[in-house]
């Protein structure tokens, strides 16, 4: 019986699907070149629950939550590492790592105001020896600062101050990450503050947040080692009334101080998709940062999956030419299945919804669109879906060196056996 995985049946599949997408004019080939050169930010936070190596580390907080308790996640920097390159060893392509500010190596007790690049040389020598860019997140959650859900807009200047001192260190460390990999950072800037009962004044909050931001941004910073960003949201948990973060503050926050917008996909109304803002926000600001995730039913940062708003972000993108406009980040947690399978699992749909949407008739389709021809602009787009996309996958996986169709899973059930299920659930601080 024939290997249906093996290399010559793959090489001959991809052939044949070659060939089927050249009857609708598409150059494939040129598909899989545009897609190597695409990097994925992968979030460190999967890999350990967004706990973080700080030494008195607490609760998380500000409004996000991680459920599931499967065994193995890492407990400390090396395990992190060895975690995510063997999520790396498993996804076509070059990406990237993003990491949050609690994600130092501290060797005494460091707080948040005081932490500085020297706390992530260990990360910059790993990025350099791995060849990944890095990104960066000043962390405003599981801290006693934070814990009547207010930083940067409390009414408390000290602790404000506090806070923006952290923001202020945060860019910092994004400069030297930038500088070192010669590679900018995109340091971005999530702030939970919320209220979660009808406040009695929206207004105040908001202009103490803009105020923090503009001192945090105060310096200048070359757009070739750090880039900021800030993320909106609606609400969270413990903050269901009153995000003072909106998206309506940071849209135009981020258009009058030049910053890029951070859309992510959990952070609407459930009716809402970012899928349909990125054009929009992209008609004013020259570039933006996706948080890809997944909502179920509300901001639950569920495990990415090849949904139809997966697919329509890809094509958002692809189809507006905005690739080199938009900086592609995850934002998921899940607790409760293998963590570098998670990983594995959302970048490599993150990935195939670009390649999906990269072998699109995109002229084709916008041409019937101009002629009002919106029955054949219909026929074409459901035929797409049923074109031969996992010959064209597994090919890509082929020749970057990855495994194909499910084998990365033997990959990580054997890691998991040999490596995560020895670690036990104490904490091991090194
Ligand atoms: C929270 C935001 C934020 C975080 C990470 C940990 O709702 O999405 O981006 O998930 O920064
Ligand atoms: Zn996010």
């Amino acid at each position: 019986m024939s290997n249906l995985r093996d290399n010559a049946s793959i090489e001959k599949a991809f052939q044949l699907a070659t060939e089927r997408y050249a009857t609708l004019g598409v150059d494939v080939n040129g598909a899989l070149d545009m897609l190597k050169s695409i990097p994925v930010s992968i979030h460190c936070w999967q890999g350990d629950d967004v706990q973080g190596f700080e030494h008195d580390a607490e609760e998380l907080g500000g409004g996000i939550a991680v459920t599931g308790n499967h065994p193995g996640k890492a407990r400390n920097v090396e395990e992190l590492r060895a975690d995510v390159e063997k999520a790396f060893s498993l996804l076509p392509g070059k990406h990237r790592f993003n990491l949050h500010a609690i994600y130092g190596e501290f060797l005494v007790p460091t707080d948040r105001n005081e932490i500085g690049p020297e706390h992530f040389q260990g990360w910059i020598d790993w990025a350099q020896e791995h060849k990944v860019g890095l990104d960066f997140n000043p962390s405003f959650f599981s801290h006693e600062n934070a814990s009547n859900g207010f930083t940067l807009s409390h009414a408390d200047a000290g602790i404000r101050n506090f806070w923006i001192e952290h923001g202020i260190a945060s860019r910092e460390i994004g400069k030297a990450f930038g500088a070192a990999l010669d590679n900018p950072c995109v340091t971005n800037f999530w702030v939970p503050d919320g209220f979660k009962d009808t406040p009695a004044d929206r207004g105040a909050p908001r202009e103490r947040l803009a105020a923090s931001l503009d001192e945090i941004f105060a310096r200048e910073i070359s757009p070739r080692h750090n880039l900021d960003s800030v993320e909106c949201k609606l609400f969270g948990i413990g903050s269901e009334s009153c995000v003072v973060g909106s998206h309506e503050f940071y849209l135009g926050y981020a258009l009058s101080r030049n910053k890029l917008l951070c859309l992510d996909a959990g952070h609407f109304h459930p009716t809402e998709v970012i899928s349909d803002k990125i054009s929009s926000v992209l008609m004013y600001l020259p570039e933006i940062l996706l948080h890809v995730s997944r909502g179920v039913r509300w901001d639950s940062d569920h495990v990415v999956t090849y949904s139809d708003e997966l697919q329509a972000i890809a094509q958002e993108i692809v189809r507006g030419n905005y690739l080199k406009r938009v900086h592609l980040g995850l934002d998921f947690f899940d607790g409760s299945i293998n963590r570098v399978a998670a990983w594995v699992i959302g970048t490599r749909n993150m990935i195939k919804s670009l390649l999906a949407a990269m072998l699109e008739p995109s002229q084709q389709l916008r041409q019937f669109e101009i002629e009002g021809d919106y029955t054949s602009r219909l026929a074409l787009m459901e035929e797409l879906k049923s074109m031969p996309f996992g010959a064209v996958w597994d090919y890509y996986c082929l020749v970057s060196g990855v495994p194909t169709g499910m084998d990365w899973l033997k990959v990580v059930k054997q890691y998991e056996i040999e490596v995560q299920l020895h670690r036990s659930s104490v904490s091991a601080q090194v």
